[in-house]
């Protein structure tokens, strides 16, 4: 029998501001376990308490799912979040990420992307060149959507990330988000940091190097935080890419490697070469 694939995705609100947001790709006997670990996960947030909590779950039965890697991954330890944004900085000029793009970027994110500073529920979609933002709605973004692990893998990947002392949730779902997004082709850069106020490690992932993460990007308690997908000024289409990135079901079955931490020294070595 063809085994059974559901999505299922769980959005919280609290006074009608976007709190939390978490999703899976599982079969259908997980279902039951999944919603009440995301209903869990809605009342527990750090960033306060959900008034409204909608689950959403479609059947994909019978959907083919692209199957593709996990990022290579890698810590880059730095003092503060200022070190951390001027090292991501250097990252992103790397992968052809113009000064302006950059500083737009990491000046809305800082003060809240979404309308009225708050955080946005997805992704900004920002012109490598000029900057621009290219989403089509501001205060959502671009919502990566339908993904997962298979169950080799899921397990894989948490045997690895346990000596590494990064077995936790972020690190698990933010690695899986950017695998998708590179998986696009089509991003040249991704840079994240957590909406969550006691979270303050964030990450860059470019095609060369996988996902590289620094453990400040923002201060401890800042409740702003997000998402930016950087692109090519020449893609002229970005309806295609969002619809790979919220429509596709994409699984990841296979790990990258998972290194131990380098020096920012060492980082600006390898972009040297
Ligand atoms: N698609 C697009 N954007 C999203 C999604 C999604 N599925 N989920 C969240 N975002 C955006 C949204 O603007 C959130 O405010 C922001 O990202 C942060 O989301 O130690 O925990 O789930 O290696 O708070 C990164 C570092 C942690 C992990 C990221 O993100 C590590 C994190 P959060
Ligand atoms: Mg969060």
């Amino acid at each position: 029998m063809e085994e059974s694939l559901y999505s299922i995705r769980m959005h919280a609100t609290c006074l009608g501001d976007h709190l939390s947001g978490a999703e899976a790709l599982v079969s259908e006997s997980e279902l039951r376990a999944v919603a009440g670990d995301l209903v869990a996960r809605a009342l527990g947030h750090s960033r306060g308490k959900a008034q409204s909590i909608r689950i959403s779950i479609d059947d994909l039965t019978g959907t083919e799912a692209k199957k593709g890697s996990l990022p290579d991954l890698v810590t880059v330890p730095v003092d503060d979040y200022r070190e951390g944004r001027r090292a991501a900085t250097q990252l992103l000029a790397g992968a052809g990420i113009s000064d302006l793009a950059i500083t737009r970027t990491l000046d809305a994110l800082s003060q809240g992307a979404a309308p009225g500073h708050k955080a946005m529920r997805g992704a900004m979609l920002v012109n490598a060149a000029s900057g621009e933002r290219l989403e089509p709605d501001p205060a959502r973004g671009v919502r990566v959507s339908r993904l997962g692990l298979d169950a080799a893998t899921a397990d894989a990947l948490r045997c690895a990330l346990r000596p590494l002392g990064l077995d936790n949730a972020h690190v698990r779902e933010a690695l899986l988000l950017a695998a998708k997004v590179l998986a696009s082709g089509q991003v040249l850069a991704e840079i994240c940091w957590s909406d969550d106020p006691d979270y303050t490690a964030g990450y860059v992932a470019i095609p060369r190097l996988g996902y590289v993460r620094f453990p400040h990007l923002k201060p401890l308690g800042d409740v702003r935080g997000g998402r930016a997908f950087f692109l090519p000024s020449g893609l002229h289409d970005s309806a295609a890419l969002i619809s790979f990135l919220q429509d596709t079901p994409w699984l990841a079955v296979r790990l990258g490697r998972l290194n131990p931490p380098i020096s920012l020294e060492a980082l600006r070595d390898l972009l040297d070469r």
